[in-house]
């Protein structure tokens, strides 16, 4: 399968984030790209470089205040004679007004953001628009016919939102390949989510329409990241009821838990007549991921892979999160050969 990744993800590095009561290196870092990147090339995978995206075809599934906000962002800052990293300061909770947008920057970011965890640096737009690129040219290479094509994005996106960022997320890449696959004609698009977080930005984009599928497997979020969104009584609403769906995981959950709920996820994607399959594949089930609530072992990663490519559907895999940086490589490699040998 063809491999479409940029440099430009690079640009996107440089900030802090709280963990434990301490400012430390973000963990959704460079490296984890560049790690993947040395291991699908070793393998012999085809690499390419995404297509320009112009933020015009993000509009499709963000909004376009929100665009302009994070493409302007860092300039305004320093602009304003600030230099570093961006994190807001201040959030529209419960009880506070939502609809209207700040003029200031701090209100601004903290309006569009929902944690403190995704700071802006001076390249972060050029990177997530990359990224959004990548799994944009994946799509239109599926779309295209080819069986499947791996979107090695970063950062990641899938807890970006229509209008909110967080969760290392900025743009929602593989509802942006999604939305794409739509645009080209196919009628059902399913988005099947692995990572073992809750894609809750996908779910929102896609909440009230019957046309996109999401289906998400996640620790569950009475103690786990996105801690608000992810429950297994979220089923969509209006046109989209029923077309959410929601398989949350106990803690710690191993392979045999783990797989039971997987060919779950299979069953509903099957029953919905997709014609396409996004994945967004994130790593971070692996057990030695150090912020993972699953503990899968890397040898359930080709298995995963093999039950994936068992739907035979035309598939655009996005990569997600993965931060156990040792084994990210060897990980995501374990999925792409899996899937490639067949369910
Ligand atoms: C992004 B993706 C560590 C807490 C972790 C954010 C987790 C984002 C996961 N200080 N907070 O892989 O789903
Ligand atoms: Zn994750």
């Amino acid at each position: 399968m063809r491999v479409v990744h940029s440099p430009l993800h690079a640009r996107h590095q440089g900030g802090k984030e709280l963990h434990r009561g301490e400012l430390v290196p973000c963990f959704e870092s460079p490296a984890r790209a560049e790690l993947i990147l040395e291991a699908v090339r070793r393998a012999g995978f085809e690499v390419s470089e995404p297509r320009a995206l112009s933020a015009q075809e993000l509009l499709g599934v963000h909004d376009a205040g929100f665009v302009d906000f994070l493409r302007t962002a860092h300039a305004e800052w320093r602009a304003a004679g600030k230099e570093g990293f961006m994190i807001p300061s201040a959030f529209p909770a419960r009880g506070l007004r939502q609809d209207r947008v700040p003029a200031g920057l701090n209100g601004r970011m903290g309006f569009y953001c929902f944690d403190p965890g995704t700071p802006i640096v001076e390249g972060t737009w050029d990177a997530a628009l990359a990224a959004a690129g990548c799994a944009v040219t994946a799509a239109e290479l599926v779309a295209e016919g080819a069986p499947s094509a791996y979107a090695l994005c970063r950062p990641p996106g899938h807890h970006a939102g229509h209008a909110v960022y967080g969760g290392y997320c900025f743009l929602n890449n593989a509802a942006l390949a999604a939305q794409r696959l739509r645009e080209l004609g196919l009628a059902r698009v399913a988005v099947l989510d692995v990572d073992a977080h809750h894609g809750n930005g996908t779910q929102e984009i896609f909440w009230e329409r019957a046309d996109v599928l999401y289906v998400s497997l996640h620790g569950t979020p009475e103690t786990d990241y996105p801690y608000f969104l992810g429950w297994a009584d979220e089923r969509g609403a209006g046109a989209g009821e029923g077309f959410t769906r929601n398989l949350p995981l106990p803690r710690d959950a191993r392979w045999p838990e783990y797989a039971a709920a997987l060919e779950e996820a299979l069953e509903a994607v099957g029953r919905f007549g997709a014609g396409a399959l996004v994945v967004s594949l994130g790593v971070d089930t692996f057990a030695g991921d150090p912020i993972s609530p699953i503990a899968l072992g890397a040898e359930h990663f080709p298995l995963l892979g093999a039950r994936l490519a068992s739907l035979r559907l035309p598939t655009v895999i996005v990569q997600e999160g993965g931060y156990a940086v040792a084994d990210i490589g060897g990980n995501v490699l374990g999925v792409l050969n899996g899937f490639e040998r067949g369910g």
